[in-house]
């Protein structure tokens, strides 16, 4: 059963696990895979309020941090191993998504005597002895104010920021429907006198790099239009990657510029990547069900966003996936393909 803030079911988890984080001497946690501002963010949070608080924690991450977050106050701290001598009370597992995407990370879980998950995915199982799933919560930052505000221990401002950036975040900056006047409340306080937002906005969302700006430029420069405008598309050679020296990290996003332009229905990016493959990422606006489109191409994803990877020479490739997106707009839209 996944509980609701405020209820007495929540309130009753919630104070559970404030015994367990109190009694607790050793703790460790744990996020998904390619930690974003909210697994890591909660994860650092809980090392700060734990440093506050006279605990031990240990903050197990195994992936390289992404730039946008890795400046985060107590990110050196993260270790891909957990010290075989240390007998750990408590362990705390932020948002999954799917339990397959955690691979061996579960097994961590059988050194601690509790384990508690904190969610806020839709329809996520929970993988701990005591689970706070939370849907309506816009982040597992927001969940886990909820615990360590009620802890008694003055959440400091290394806890405050870290918790903010994983709300900022998963809310798209606060412009997402997931910003409920509750979230609010909880960025006020966590702002407090001391955090500098403008400072931590330019940190996340300002901190690009020379390569990343060029192929969001060329994915730009190259966009073509098709069916009146419903549809738009451009694409990524090989060559482009070596010719400005940047990584497929580099290009993630890039389709967001072209999803954004007003009366679009459908947007598409096509990515070569090694070994005569290509990436193709959708966009919707919310008529087509790209995921649909995608699964003909052995791809899947959501409604709005979908991917897939097919073999074949790039050219070809366009051809004809603009033309399978193309038969897919509604009936009115799909002429002069
Ligand atoms: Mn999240």
């Amino acid at each position: 059963m996944n509980v609701s803030w405020p209820s007495p079911d929540y309130d009753r988890q919630i104070d559970l696990i404030c015994e367990k984080l109190d009694k607790a001497r050793n703790i460790f946690c744990i996020a998904h895979p390619y930690s974003d501002g909210d697994a890591l963010g909660s994860q650092l949070a809980l090392y700060h309020w734990c440093r506050a608080a006279g605990k031990n924690c240990v903050v197990l991450n195994f992936d390289p941090l992404p730039e946008q977050i890795s400046w985060l106050r107590g990110s050196e701290v993260c270790q891909d191993y957990l010290p075989e001598d240390v007998d750990f009370d408590l362990a705390f597992l932020m948002e999954t998504t799917e339990a397959r995407r955690m691979g061996e990370r579960v097994e961590f879980f059988k050194r601690a005597a509790t384990t508690v998950h904190l969610d806020h995915h839709i329809g996520v199982v929970g993988l701990g002895s005591i689970n706070l799933l939370e849907e309506k919560a816009s982040s597992t930052c927001e969940i886990l104010y909820n615990i360590l505000e009620r802890t008694g221990v003055e959440l400091n401002r290394e806890c405050r920021e870290a918790l903010y950036v994983g709300i900022m975040t998963d809310t798209g900056n606060f412009r997402f429907n997931n910003s409920t006047p509750r979230s609010h409340e909880i960025i006020a306080r966590l702002i407090g006198s001391d955090l500098v937002v403008d400072d931590i906005y330019k940190l996340v969302y300002e901190n690009t790099n020379y390569h990343r700006v060029v192929i969001h430029g060329t994915v730009m420069a190259r966009t073509r239009s098709f069916n009146d405008g419903k549809l738009v598309a451009s694409w990524l050679a090989l060559d482009d990657f070596t010719r400005i020296g940047a990584t497929e990290v580099d290009a993630d996003g890039a389709i967001r510029n072209l999803s954004c332009i007003k009366g679009i229905e459908a947007a598409i990016l096509f990515k070569e990547v090694e070994g005569g493959k290509v990436k193709i990422s959708f966009r919707s606006t919310g008529k087509i069900d790209v995921m649909e489109v995608s699964r003909r191409f052995n791809g899947g994803g959501h409604r709005n966003a979908a991917g897939a990877q097919i073999d074949g020479k790039l050219e070809d490739v366009m051809q004809t996936v603009v033309a399978a997106v193309a038969e897919a707009l509604p009936a009115g839209d799909n002429c002069n393909a």
